[in-house]
């Protein structure tokens, strides 16, 4: 077994290089350029990361039980971004960083949450995956196009977020945060991210908005 979980564990670390310097950002990057910024910090991963690859598990060592949220209870979207924020709350006492990796779709439902961060001074550090889309329906309705023959081309009709793009930033200054973005080019990440923690731990909300690969 331990063997097997080494295998898998560099399996992680080698999965991380594809897409190292693509734009729209790779998700590996962001949880790699995450990991040295908060490995020293009492952290706590507040945002489901079936959306995300699965990356905080790949390659974070996460020890405490209070480091994931975990998923979903149901399916739902508009439940991460709420439930970020409410962890976020909990975790405030303890003076943890908590870090939320937010899909666009799921921020839409109720994005007046990020005001209640702000009105409560909840620190959390939100990353937008910023994906453009509803990108679980994005790939469903491109496999059944596919399957019947119809061809992709309008997979994108109801699914796309984009014309105009959305601009995540702003909307999140609006309800009184930090926020910095669009990023778009993988090495300013590192740099938002360091600036971004360092506000946090100060005590307030920021948001990072991240154009980011599909999936
Ligand atoms: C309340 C609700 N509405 C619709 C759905 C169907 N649904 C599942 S995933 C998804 C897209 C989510 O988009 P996003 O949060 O941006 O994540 P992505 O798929 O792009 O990674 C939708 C609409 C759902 N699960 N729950």
């Amino acid at each position: 077994m331990a063997e097997a979980h080494a295998r898998q564990w560099q399996q992680g670390i080698d999965d991380a290089h594809y897409g190292w310097e693509a734009s729209p950002v790779s998700l590996a990057r962001i949880a790699a350029e995450l990991w040295p910024l908060v490995k020293n910090e009492d952290w706590s991963f507040v945002s489901p990361q079936g959306f995300f690859g699965g990356w905080p598990n790949r390659l974070w060592n996460m020890t405490k039980k209070y480091q994931y949220i975990g998923s979903q209870g149901a399916g739902g979207m508009g439940y991460g971004a709420p439930a970020s924020v409410g962890a976020a709350l909990a975790n405030k006492k303890y003076g943890r960083l908590s870090i939320n990796v937010q899909t666009d779709g799921d921020f839409n439902y109720s994005p007046g949450v990020f005001w209640t961060a702000a009105h409560h001074r909840i620190p959390l550090l939100t990353i937008m995956h910023n994906n453009r889309g509803y990108h679980q329906e994005v790939m469903f309705v491109e496999q059944m196009a596919s399957a019947h023959n119809r061809g992709a081309e309008n997979a994108h009709i109801g699914t796309k977020l984009w014309d105009p793009d959305i601009n995540y930033s702003q909307i999140a200054k609006g309800y009184g945060l930090y926020a910095e973005g669009p990023i778009t080019d993988p090495n300013d990440l590192a740099p938002a991210l360091k600036r971004g923690i360092e506000r946090v731990k100060k005590g307030e909300p920021v948001l990072l908005d991240v154009v980011t690969q599909p999936r």
